[in-house]
């Protein structure tokens, strides 16, 4: 259940709620917005559902009780049925405007980092992408540059104006990874590492929560509703492909998540076809897929040398690639009502 607290209410009013709330046997968990408080109320076994919603509308200081059936509340359709956007300087995702976000996979060199970031920008992208801290399978593979890589894209954002977008990995960089980015993206392995997630919860700056490679999509919507609980309601989606049987893709890239979001959540949904197909000949296709499908927004992997990237460089397009895409997917976009 979630309970809206009148806008007037003050702090130890509200506080008188919760207590009541916990009293009839409820878990409780506040969000203090700018506007007004919302108390998600959640358990209280034994209880009828019209009982419930008559005692609940009976509190002092309850504007409202919605009731919502589902193990996520805050990210749920029915307590937000507008799509939410989250914006980052002027740039807006889940807007009219579908967002690109682009760079390579991993920060590799100043060179490599601002020859990309000065192409990507100069297409049209609007978020420049680059890992520092890089999740790999394998222990002897590169781990990324760490705070050199963030300084980096701090210098690009400088040069170029584009907010950065870097994954954190660990509760110990939040700090740090959050001093430079504008998003905070938490990978698929992290998706359910709930002491991240609370973490960044408490944080003021966006994040996006890639979807776990074998997660159901209730699975990473009450992921997301961790961050949520924690009071920090910019979070962003990410479809980022999830394992089949299949092998000739590394993922398969499952657009219908896309829908599926959109239909219970309220929350903006980007696309990564490239770690959706793991092939540079697949993501111009995949990304005009998405587009058709309703996504805010796109993740592409784009370096200056594919063949020469420390990290994923079959799934990275080159700069000409990315800048035939950027011409094609306007078009697609309109099709669909938005533009890019
Ligand atoms: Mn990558």
């Amino acid at each position: 259940v979630i309970i809206v607290i009148r806008k007037e209410a003050s702090a130890e009013e509200i506080g008188t709620v919760e207590t009541t709330l916990k009293e009839l046997g409820y878990g409780v968990h506040p969000i203090t917005g700018v506007e007004r408080t919302v108390i998600a109320a959640v358990g209280a076994p034994g209880h009828d559902k019209e009982d419930a919603a008559e005692q609940l509308r009976a509190l002092p200081h309850v504007e409202d009780v919605i009731f919502i059936l589902k193990p996520y509340k805050f990210v749920a359709k029915e307590y937000h049925p507008e799509k939410s956007t989250v914006k980052v300087g002027n740039v807006t995702i889940g807007g009219d405007q579908v967002v690109i976000m682009a760079g390579p996979c991993t920060v590799e060199s100043r060179e490599q980092l601002l020859t990309t970031a000065r192409a990507v920008k100069a297409a049209g992208a609007t978020i420049l992408r680059g890992g520092a801290y890089k999740p790999s399978t394998s222990p002897y593979s590169f781990q990324g540059m760490g705070l050199d890589g963030l300084k980096l894209l701090a210098e690009a954002r400088e040069e170029t104006g584009l907010p950065i977008i870097t994954e954190v990995m660990h509760v110990r960089h939040i700090e740090q990874v959050a001093a430079y980015a504008d998003i905070l993206q938490i990978g698929t392995r992290n998706m359910q590492n709930y002491e991240i997630l609370e973490e960044v919860g408490k944080i003021n700056k966006p994040v996006m929560l890639k979807r776990g490679m074998t997660a159901k999509i209730e699975e990473w919507l009450q992921a997301a509703e961790y961050i949520f609980i924690g009071g920090n309601k910019e979070v962003i989606l990410c479809e980022r492909g999830v394992r089949t049987f299949e092998q000739y893709t590394r993922n398969t890239l499952d657009l219908s998540a896309v829908l599926a979001v959109r239909e219970l959540s309220h929350l903006p949904i980007v696309v990564d076809p490239s770690q959706g197909t793991g092939r540079a000949s697949m993501i111009a296709g995949m990304s005009k897929a998405a587009v058709a499908v309703g996504a805010d927004a796109l993740i592409i992997e784009v370096h200056p040398h594919p063949e020469r990237a420390l990290k994923d460089g079959a799934q990275s397009i080159t700069i000409p690639a990315f800048d035939r895409l950027m011409t094609e997917l306007p078009a697609v976009a309109q099709a669909v009502g938005r533009s890019l």
